[in-house]
């Protein structure tokens, strides 16, 4: 079984994609700060005529390849604003064996209304908001094996992933242009992301059909929601350098409130897109007491990843090595790639690799021991047109790896599945 899985999710990241045509809904051009300083043209997306601007905005401040395309959605001009809308709305059902194992059927959200302007001079304001309805699964989120991060009821949730916050993004940012095309760049707010880790995994193409958070998220990308965020920097179509300031404490269990920002933690990051195929990024962090229940233990964070895109091809492989300050460093790996094969058939796969020292509560004997295991993840979905909705119906097999010393809690070889629904704006 675990073979058969790793030869799909190989099959899946190394297979020679012609460029399929992919349907994106915006111009990359009119999203950009750097309107038309880079003239390299990539024509293999039919509806991308204008100036390439060298990347796709991610989350926050992130940089995804340009070829990834922009998550589609509807767009309209009104009294100087440029304003877009994405979302998706996604059921699902997953069972996962094993003592720990556990099945639930749950409803994942997510809606972003995004507002741009010009503000004389080619200075560029942009106003963000994002929201869920995830605390409607409940404190303790969904069953997601091997996963660890935040809490619920002032217990530590393990082999959950924790729903996520009302408030996903209320943040500003300003853009001025500077030298021949350069810009400096101010982002921040209440609720926003800093410049730490890859573009969230609910952002990046490589991951847009994988129904369950990656048992990672809290090593690359679980600051994506930080409450108090301002990030400065430089860019150009190509390299971007900047640093940020913001909360290290992770969002708490009252997932409906804004909570009190601060800045308390910082981070600096460079990104490289030095073709439309292309992204890098490394970032360094330094977080202050990121979780609750280890009140005083600072968290050092430095990640790398490279992002590769083509056609219907969108791939991503990344490393974090998160060091508590108590001493001890634990490292992950992450190989992902979603491959849209044509207009409705799209195959998708994940492998994760992962020290945790979080996965037995205190009073077990193994608490507060690393264990080192793997996850690995396939699926396919099919997706057809629904009105001005995109509806992916499709599912995916998980199974994981991990030391004999969890057996007795995990069972022999554990494995999982997943069934889904996704309806998500414009196609
Ligand atoms: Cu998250």
């Amino acid at each position: 079984m675990r073979t058969h899985l790793l030869a799909a999710v190989a099959a899946a990241a190394l297979s020679p994609v012609a460029a399929t045509a992919q349907t994106m809904s915006h111009d990359h051009d009119m999203a950009m700060p750097e309107t038309g300083a880079n003239a390299q043209a990539d024509d293999s997306t039919p509806d991308m005529k204008m100036a390439d601007p060298g990347y796709t905005p991610g989350s926050g401040t992130a940089r995804l390849p340009a070829e990834e395309g922009m998550m589609p959605g509807p767009m309209v001009h009104s009294g100087g604003w440029m304003l877009m809308a994405h979302g998706y709305l996604w059921g699902a059902y997953t069972d996962q064996s094993g003592p720990r194992g556990d099945d639930m059927a749950f409803v994942q959200s997510m809606a972003m209304l995004t507002g741009e302007r010009e503000l004389g001079g080619g200075a560029r304001l942009q106003l963000r908001s994002m929201l869920s309805l995830d605390p409607l699964m409940g404190a303790r989120g969904y069953p997601n094996l091997l996963a660890t991060g935040e809490t619920a009821d002032g217990v530590p949730l393990v082999d959950r992933q924790h729903p996520h916050d009302l408030f996903m993004e209320l943040a500003a940012r300003v853009d001025v242009p500077v030298g021949e095309d350069g810009s400096l760049f101010v982002y921040g707010g209440p609720v926003a992301e800093p410049a730490l880790g890859p573009s969230a995994f609910m952002h990046r193409r490589s991951d847009r059909y994988a129904p369950l958070a990656p048992i990672t998220h809290h090593w690359f990308d679980s600051t994506h929601i930080t409450y108090g965020v301002v990030t400065a920097g430089w860019a150009n179509p190509h390299v971007q350098l900047e640093a940020s300031a913001f909360r290290g404490r992770e969002p708490d269990e009252e997932r409906w409130g804004i909570e009190t920002p601060k800045l308390d933690s910082w981070s600096v990051r460079a990104s490289w897109t030095p073709s439309p195929d292309w992204a890098v990024q490394v970032s360094h962090g330094r977080l202050e007491s990121p979780e609750a229940t280890h009140p005083g233990e600072d968290e050092a964070r430095t990640t790398a990843s490279i992002h590769y895109a083509k056609g219907g091809l969108a791939t991503m492989l990344a490393f974090s090595a998160k060091n508590r300050l108590s001493g001890r460093t634990l490292t992950a790996w992450l190989a992902e790639a979603n491959w849209d094969i044509d207009r409705h058939h799209t195959m998708f796969g994940r492998i994760e690799n992962v020290a945790n020292d979080e996965l037995f509560g205190e009073g077990d004997p193994l608490h507060g021991r690393a264990f080192r295991v793997t996850k690995a993840e396939a699926g396919y979905a099919y997706r057809l047109p629904v009105g001005p909705f995109d509806l992916a119906l499709g599912g995916s097999l998980a199974a994981y790896a991990k030391p004999d010393a969890l057996d007795a809690a995990y069972g022999n070889s554990p494995i999982g599945y997943t069934l889904f629904a996704r309806l998500s704006l414009g196609q």
